[in-house]
């Protein structure tokens, strides 16, 4: 972070410590309009943060400082800013909707492949919605179970349920990710095997959840149907790896491809989506890439004061570094977005929970926050109390939509009411005196006096619909990706995911070996467990 820049904001913050957003407002007739952003159908108004135009402005100078606009356009052009894997990071490109575009990675263009395995998804899924690809017995498919985990599955988890409205309802879709065999037992207990599709999602193809979960799906299939021949018929698979999709069983004819530069938490909008293409049909698929690239568009040209992921990246920032906040919520107001919390706590914090600089230096600064958040009104009722009044500074992002897709009598005025109201309430507070006006008795006066100065961000669409829901899924995208520019950390890598992928391999022999592990093997805690597991499963200690 260019420390020249960064001691200026906290010079501004010292200074401007007492001012309130409260009086920020009574200062500025104009505040909302200065501080609303639109973009691909989306409003932002960051008007209620602890901020003036002044802090605005060194927090452009700070994005500027990290040369943004050049790492925006690397990103944009194939260029390897995964270093270390020495990858390009192109999901970009898989939503590239402008006519003939090009986009070269080590010299050869991708978009001819984008384009072929869209083609190839979307002529499978609407066989597949027409009842023309069958089961084995010659039923339709009615259940589609994915399998997959990390970013092989919240993706297309959280998408489904967010766009079910667009779904076809007589397919059903399950998302098996987990290795304990409880999520596909139960799930299988749900739907008949020779009505069901294993999508196999899996970009290395050597995931152990994945790949265990895959096999006791395949062994049921062939009990279920009593025959091997069945699989060609039930299972396809997504990867990047056709060697390991081929020795799984899996004709290569059935498998989906996609590649090294689409990083698993980033792969929604490659073939990782085929569950979603599948339930809300190839052209609702199309057009929430025509969101996504909406956005990306505006990422990518916007002036930076009226760029919205660079606007609320720097918002992060502040709050992050500037006022050491430790966390963010993400709060929707619509039971659709159920899932999008948990599906941006993997792209947040596996992207910038990183401790090293691109030097590999320890960094002496924050980075990647806890994000978190359940959909609104249900959190209002659990832990709103701790943003509210609690000691801890909890930035939030509201994300609302004006019209519902089950418009019943008034509820969603209710909920869209309930979203201002929190808004407000959080940046304005209420006073002692305004308490005391009520007629609080002066002894409760302190627990019912909330002191606001609380920031959030509000975010607003017309509807959930494809589009929308894209262009929102890459303005976050977009924000992560400029906070680990100003961090100067890697958000490509994942190397803490990698190290878990290693460590249960080591431990998994022990568990149901004939003989103990030797003394020294494990370390002292390690080793106790193991031997509690193995004695309540009978086996020698
Ligand atoms: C995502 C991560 C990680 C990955 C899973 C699944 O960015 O790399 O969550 O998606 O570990 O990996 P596979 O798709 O290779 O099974």
């Amino acid at each position: 972070m260019d420390r020249t820049v960064w001691s200026k904001i906290e010079a501004e913050i010292e200074a401007t410590k007492n001012v309130t957003i409260g009086d920020l407002f009574a200062s500025d007739p104009k505040r909302a309009r200065r501080f609303t952003v639109e973009a691909a159908g989306w409003t932002l108004d960051y008007s209620k943060n602890r901020i003036s135009q002044n802090t605005m402005d060194l927090l452009l100078e700070l994005a500027k400082a990290a040369n943004l606009k050049d790492e925006i356009e690397k990103m944009f052009s194939g260029e390897k800013i995964n270093r270390t894997e020495n990858r390009a990071v192109l999901h970009t490109a898989l939503r590239n909707c402008a006519p003939g575009a090009q986009v070269f990675v080590d010299g050869a263009d991708v978009m001819p492949g984008v384009r072929a395995v869209l083609d190839k998804m979307s002529a499978f899924a609407d066989s597949l919605r027409k009842g023309v690809w069958r089961g084995f017995t010659g039923k339709r498919i009615r259940n589609i179970v994915n399998i997959g985990i990390g970013g092989s599955d919240l993706g297309p988890a959280m998408a489904t349920a967010a766009l079910a409205p667009y779904s076809k309802r007589s397919i059903h879709c399950f998302f098996v990710s987990n290795v304990d065999a409880t999520q596909l037992a139960e799930t299988l207990r749900q739907v008949k095997a020779a009505e069901t599709l294993f999508i196999v999602a899996s970009k290395t193809f050597t995931t152990l959840e994945t790949m265990t979960n895959a096999r006791s799906a395949r062994e049921w299939l062939v009990r279920e149907l009593g025959s091997e021949e069945a699989v060609s018929r039930h299972f396809v698979a997504v990867s990047t790896n056709a060697g390991e999709v081929a020795a799984f069983g899996i004709d290569t004819a059935n498998m989906f491809e996609f590649w090294d530069w689409v990083g698993g938490r980033y792969s929604l909008p490659s073939a990782i989506g085929l569950p979603l293409m599948i339930s809300i049909g190839p052209s609702n698929f199309r057009k929430m890439l025509r969101g996504y690239w909406r956005m990306d568009m505006h990422f990518r040209t916007a002036p930076f004061s009226r760029n919205m992921p660079v606007v609320m990246a720097l918002l992060g920032i502040l709050y992050s570094n500037g006022w050491h906040a430790d966390s963010y919520a993400v709060l929707p107001y619509d039971q659709y977005l159920a899932r999008f919390p948990a599906y941006l706590q993997q792209l947040d914090m596996e992207s910038n929970g990183k401790g090293v600089d691109r030097d590999g230096k320890k960094v002496d600064y924050a980075t990647g926050p806890v994000e978190w958040g359940e959909p609104g009104t249900n959190g209002q009722h659990a832990f709103y109390q701790l943003i509210h009044q609690g000691t801890r500074l909890i930035p939030c992002d509201f994300i609302g939509f004006c019209r519902s897709h089950n418009p019943i009598g008034d509820h969603h005025d209710k909920l869209c009411a309930n979203l201002f109201a929190q808004t407000a309430a959080l940046a304005f507070g209420k006073s002692a005196d305004a308490c005391r006006a009520e007629g609080v008795p002066e002894e409760l006066v302190p627990f019912k006096t909330f002191e606001g100065n609380r920031p959030t961000n509000t975010l607003l669409a017309d509807e959930l619909s494809p589009a929308t829901f894209g262009a929102l899924v890459a303005l976050y995208e977009h924000k992560i990706f400029v906070q680990g520019v100003i961090w100067n950390i890697f958000s490509f890598d994942q190397w803490g995911v990698q190290l878990g992928k290693v460590l249960a391999g080591n431990v998994l022999p022990a568990l149901s070996s004939a003989e103990p592990p030797a003394a020294g093997v494990f370390d002292q805690s390690t080793d106790s467990l193991v031997r509690r597991y193995r004695a309540a499963r009978g086996l020698a200690v």
